[in-house]
């Protein structure tokens, strides 16, 4: 029996030393110290010894699996060290190699001109507002003097969202201004960009969610003279000194006397070219004296208030400002577009 515990040990300690990987140095853990190992079998045999050899072999047997214990160790730290050795090489980085650079984007045409208006107003004093895209019909229209049955109402012209037609998608932003008008204390000196929606088939000219600044300054004795002096700044600061602007009368509900502004075209000077359509002038925006209904809504009396307004399209002052032709590059977020600017 002392042969065959040093015969295991001698195996076992020599089969350790070739073992390259985790699963076959557990292999021989489990034939050599296993259960139903080579160690454990000779030691059921100990009951045929006499008394006197059972503890000198039992001492030895305990020495044979303490070193075979510890060889086992030896070598799975060893497997383990090698392993990790392994894996921090794979896993080198070379810090020297040049990083991807990040392409760095820039804001969207039309909110360059977004900001140039938002700059010139708030220079003037005027506060900007944000407000809901989603909004009641009754700040849209009712509270503008859109009376029922007014064609921008319908159904086939507004996104409702309900058959009531009480919620719907806002077609301007002038809600925003109804709210400023019920919320703050007078005067009022506001502009309220954003997002509005109407139901018009895309084309050149043409999409179903545009962008708009409305704006509007409510005081003692404002009149219409401080709507075209103000109008006229905003014209000369957007496209120049000198530039020369005219005033047409016009219809909104919510503004009477309405107007509409156009500015001479910075390209011909008025004589008519491609640029103005062979007009000579381009349309900037659409403006007016606040309506007496709509102060008087809001709870403003326009004996003592008077006010002006004014609606612009973003898309449409954008194009003319960077010459775009087609309003649909606007929205598509074509890199080679927006590239350019
Ligand atoms: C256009 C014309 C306009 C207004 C918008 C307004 C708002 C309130 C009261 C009175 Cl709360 N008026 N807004 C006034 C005149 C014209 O927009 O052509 N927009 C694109």
């Amino acid at each position: 029996m002392k042969e065959q515990l040093a015969k295991i040990r001698a195996e076992a300690l020599s089969a350790f030393e070739g073992i390259r990987d985790a699963a076959a140095l557990d292999e021989l853990r489990v034939r050599y110290l296993g259960k139903k190992g080579e160690l454990t079998a000779l030691l059921k045999q100990m009951g045929r010894l006499t008394p006197e050899e059972r503890p000198v072999m039992g001492q030895l047997a305990n020495d044979v699996r303490a070193a075979l214990e510890k060889a086992l160790e030896d070598c799975s730290a060893k497997l383990e060290a090698e392993a990790l050795t392994a894996k921090l090489q794979a896993e080198t980085l070379d810090v020297t190699v040049p990083g991807k650079a990040v392409k760095q984007g820039h804001k969207h045409p039309m909110y360059f001109a977004l900001d140039e208006i938002k700059d010139i107003f708030v220079g003037m004093g005027f506060t900007v507002l944000d407000g809901p895209e989603v909004e009641l019909a009754e700040l849209n229209f009712d509270r503008l003097n859109a009376e029922e049955g007014h064609p921008s109402r319908d159904w086939s012209d507004t996104f409702y969202f309900d058959r009531d037609s009480r919620v719907m998608l806002r077609s301007q932003t002038s809600p925003m201004q109804v709210r400023a008008m019920d919320t703050m204390s007078l005067p009022i000196r506001i502009i309220a960009p954003g997002r509005v929606y109407r139901k018009d088939e895309v084309d050149a000219t043409h999409s179903p969610m545009f962008h708009q600044v409305e704006g509007m300054v409510i005081d003692k004795n404002v009149t219409m003279a401080d709507l075209k002096g103000t109008l006229n700044l905003l014209a000369e600061q957007l496209f120049g000194r000198g530039t020369v602007t005219r005033f047409r009368p016009h219809h909104f509900p919510f503004t009477e006397p309405s107007c509409e502004m156009d500015v001479q075209c910075h390209k011909c000077g008025g004589a008519g070219c491609a640029t103005c359509k062979g007009e000579g002038w381009i349309e900037l925006l659409g403006a007016g004296m606040i309506h007496p209904n709509v102060l008087r809504m809001a709870g403003i009396d326009p004996e003592e208030w008077s006010g002006w307004a004014f609606g612009m399209g973003l898309e449409r002052t954008a194009m003319r400002r960077f010459k775009i032709a087609d309003l649909r590059l606007i929205f598509e977020n074509d890199i080679r577009f927006l590239e350019q600017f």
